[in-house]
């Protein structure tokens, strides 16, 4: 820019006169003591805070994957819920941190991951998901005094062996392999087969159902046994077939049981498919498709629809994870749920200290109400049965559970009070209308006295 006036004369040249002008340095002027500030109060000193690392460990590769994957978001729901609460225990806020671990369903990685966990101190365990796993696992637990809480695994094993450190928050298969045996009587069936993936869960599980069956009547007319990592099961079946069964158990997961029931169907097997939790998922049905129609598995527990907190669990978790549940997730997060009640109780996120705790659980949780029994398992957990129909897990019916069916009987009565509200308000306003009938009654009634005595 230039002046117009003097056109040679440009911005930079004015401005640097001005500093020129200015550039005479002012002595300072003396000035009066400025009085002492006043002490500022002291800032309160932070609170401190601890971290609590709760090691979960499932399947996270390999067929299950998909069980490792809905277990660990279970667990993840929970921690977050806990962390956004702000809990202070000891006088310190805490941190909940999950340390996760693939334990590939196979027992010998299973130990070697837990020992990892042990090594790195954490307070609790969450897992394992399989009983295979979480039996040796559960070993160095009790070795390091870390409780352990499993959603998932329901091999009796696991807390008969004398641990103060193992829980479960879902019935054994003592008490599913009983439930089978019985609704197999009742579907009028007089042969069965068996088959196993003989591991700690599918094998435990057909002992139990094959108990419960014979013990009910029921003839087994073949044993057979696979693995975990099979999929292709026509040699076994085809000697089943000739001994034509009514219906063929399977003891394992989904991976082999959907495709196990397609064979079936492929071979013109004409029996009847029941298995248990392993198989009771929406992965069972896809693998199987239609050849699952009509066959009948059984879960620990009611139906989350069923149940006070269910359906809302149901609607976070699918905002969370954009996911449906596929089996054990709501488990899992009451495991997580239940491992922190104790720690809130005690005082302490120190696992010798909140371990007692943990067996005096009476929590009420998404699942059931939760109760441990001296050997840590679950206090009444029941057990439901569910069909397969046209891609969906159709409810039957639940048996047994005292600790389910609190939780259940809690969303009845509440259901029952609503419904006694409405009745009564329905009663109230019948009243004043009756009432106000009654006088418009009367009124008519005067009104043709009073024209007769007119006339
Ligand atoms: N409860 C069935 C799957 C987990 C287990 O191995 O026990």
């Amino acid at each position: 820019m230039q002046f117009a006036r003097f056109p040679g004369i440009t911005l930079a040249l004015v401005a640097a006169i001005a500093m020129i002008g200015c550039g005479k340095k002012e002595e300072p002027k003396p000035q009066a003591a400025a009085p002492a500030p006043a002490a500022a109060p002291a800032a309160p000193a932070p609170k401190p805070e601890v971290t609590v690392k709760l090691g979960h460990v499932a399947p996270m590769t390999g067929p299950q994957a998909h069980l490792g994957k809905d277990n660990e978001n279970g667990a993840k729901l929970a921690v977050e819920e806990l962390n956004a609460q702000g809990i202070e225990i000891g006088g310190a806020k805490v941190k909940f941190e999950l340390m996760g671990e693939d334990d590939q369903a196979d027992p010998k990685q299973g130990t070697i991951v837990a020992q990892k966990l042990v090594d790195a101190k954490v307070n609790g365990v969450i897992g394992h998901l399989n009983s295979g796993t979480t039996i040796p696992a559960s070993k160095l637990y009790s070795d390091a005094g870390i409780p352990q809480i499993s959603g998932s695994a329901t091999n009796p094993k696991y807390t008969l062996q004398g641990f103060k450190t193992a829980f479960r928050v879902m019935a054994n298969d003592v008490q599913q392999g009983k439930v089978l045996g019985e609704f197999a009587t009742k579907q009028g069936v007089k042969t069965v087969a068996v088959i196993d993936d003989r591991t700690a869960y599918g094998q435990g599980l057909a002992d139990e159902f094959q108990k419960a069956a014979t013990a009910a009547g029921l003839k087994v007319v073949a044993n057979e046994y696979t693995n975990d990592k099979a999929t292709d099961f026509k040699a076994i079946l085809t000697k089943i077939k000739s001994k034509k069964p009514d219906m063929v158990f399977y003891g394992g997961m989904d991976a082999q049981g959907g495709p196990l029931a397609k064979q079936m169907k492929e071979l013109g097997l004409k029996a009847k498919f029941l298995g248990g939790d392993g198989v009771c998922t929406p992965e069972f049905m896809k693998l199987g498709g239609p050849a699952t129609e009509g066959h009948y598995c059984s879960l620990p527990g009611v139906p989350l629809e069923k149940l006070a907190k269910g359906p809302a669990f149901q609607e976070k978790f699918k905002a969370k994870f954009n996911a449906d549940i596929q089996l054990y997730a709501p488990y899992v997060y009451d495991a997580v749920m239940v491992m922190a009640d104790a720690m809130k109780r005690a005082n302490s996120v120190d696992s010798a200290k909140f371990l007692p705790e943990v067996g005096k659980t009476a929590y009420d949780g998404v699942t059931a109400k939760i109760e441990f029994d001296e050997k840590g398992d679950l206090k009444g957990g029941a057990i439901s049965i569910y069909q397969y129909k046209e891609g969906k897990l159709s409810y039957v019916e639940t048996l047994g559970g005292g600790g389910v069916t609190e939780a259940v009987k809690d969303a009845a009565q509440a259901t029952g009070e609503a419904a006694k509200a409405v009745a009564g308000a329905a009663a109230d306003a019948a009243k004043d209308a009756t009432k106000a009938a009654a006088g418009a009654v009367k009124e008519a009634a005067e009104a043709t006295k009073a024209a007769v005595e007119k006339k």
